[in-house]
């Protein structure tokens, strides 16, 4: 049984971006869940898609717990707390967003990073672009998606209470997550997810195959650097060369340490057609396969679609139903969390959704 999961506060963090040179209303927007939302609920799968209570209250501490083994307090704590430093000191309006301007860069000195004093130049210290900024709402957003991806891992895992019949959940997050290393917001993501659901099943089995498949139009930065040297861990991402995050990304990052070789970058020419996609899809797939993986987590992205403004392949709708049904046929009985991470066009995202279900459904 698929089950598909959401959160109505994923719907508040509604920021803004630097684009070009221009600063505008992030393209990562609560009408991209919106138009999915929409599009499963005028379909066979309304029945299969539950939103989860609100959180608020605040985040249960299992949570928490979970998420500061990838994530360090003090970045936490500044996600939790910027908006409002920065309303005190003056620093913006009731409305406003905590942007980033100056980040860290390399030095020769040898010395330990710390954050800088200036409570305006501290925002950097925790970014890596201009594409994550802070609003009001945002923190209490990012936690209530992070939850998404702790709860759809509760329900796929056999060692949890309720039996059930559960084989596969999507948890339509929002902000994203697989940009953010775990020091580092950045490309509209804060938390990463699909480390999070990592740490939820390790919690019931420590020692799990556990592969990730990043079909997102950019490379996964964050979710490489947390688990570069990670041996249980496979991460495999298809994703455009020389694309945004632009410094990672390459076929010969592979890994370090007990994780060589755990690490597999499947980089596409930009314009690509989908005969190429599918090509370097089932060679990851191979890949995820012989690592016997026993719980996959997929970053799904819809910025792969022909028309997005931020990606760039030859991928159509109905593609999506091919890339889901190679997916599962080749890991058939393996239990399956489907992350959302980008996909911008708004008229086609649940035309692309469905595809995608309706794909997977049929393997
Ligand atoms: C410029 C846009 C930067 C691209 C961010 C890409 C986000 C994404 N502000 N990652 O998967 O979709
Ligand atoms: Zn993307």
């Amino acid at each position: 049984m698929l089950v598909i999961l959401w959160d109505p506060d994923t719907l508040l963090h509604k920021t803004v971006e630097l684009l070009g040179s221009n600063l505008i209303p992030a393209l990562e927007s609560p009408e991209r869940l919106e138009a999915i939302l929409k599009a499963l609920h005028n379909s066979e799968y309304r029945a299969g898609t539950r939103p989860l209570s609100s959180l608020w209250e605040g985040p249960k501490s299992r949570l928490l717990e979970l998420t500061s083994e990838t994530h360090g307090h003090e970045y936490l704590r500044h996600l939790r707390n910027v908006y409002e430093e920065w309303l005190s000191a003056g620093l913006i309006e009731q409305d406003g967003h905590v942007l980033p301007e100056c980040f860290v860069f390399p030095t020769s000195t040898g010395k330990p990073l710390r954050p800088p004093r200036d409570l305006f130049a501290r925002a950097g210290y925790y970014a890596f672009d201009m594409s994550s900024g802070i609003m009001s709402e945002s923190y209490r957003a990012m936690i209530a998606s992070a939850n998404l991806a702790c709860e759809g891992t509760d329900m796929l895992c056999g060692f949890d209470d309720r039996p059930n019949d559960i084989d596969t959940v999507v948890a339509l997050c929002r902000p994203p997550g697989h940009h953010c290393d775990g020091q580092r917001a950045g490309g509209y993501c804060y938390i990463n997810n699909a480390a999070l659901a990592v740490s939820t099943w390790r919690s019931h089995q420590s020692d799990a195959q556990i592969g990730i498949l990043d079909i997102d139009f950019h490379h996964g930065n964050g979710t490489q650097e947390i688990f570069y040297a990670d041996a249980k861990v496979l991460y495999v991402s298809i994703h455009g060369e020389d694309e945004f995050p632009y410094y990672t990304g390459v076929e010969d990052e592979t890994g370090s340490g007990e994780g060589k070789g755990m690490n597999i970058n499947l980089p596409l020419k930009v314009g690509s057609p989908i005969e190429e996609y599918l090509e370097k899809l089932d060679y990851g797939l191979k890949k995820l396969v012989e690592f016997k993986t026993e719980f996959l987590i997929v970053s799904l992205g819809f910025d792969t679609f022909h028309a997005d403004p931020l990606g760039h392949f030859q991928v159509h709708t109905e593609d999506y139903e091919t890339i889901a049904r190679t997916t599962r046929q080749a890991l058939k009985e393996v239990p399956a969390l489907v992350l959302l991470e980008g996909g911008y066009v708004i008229e086609h995202i649940g035309a692309n959704m469905l595809s995608f279900l309706k794909g997977w459904k049929s393997a």
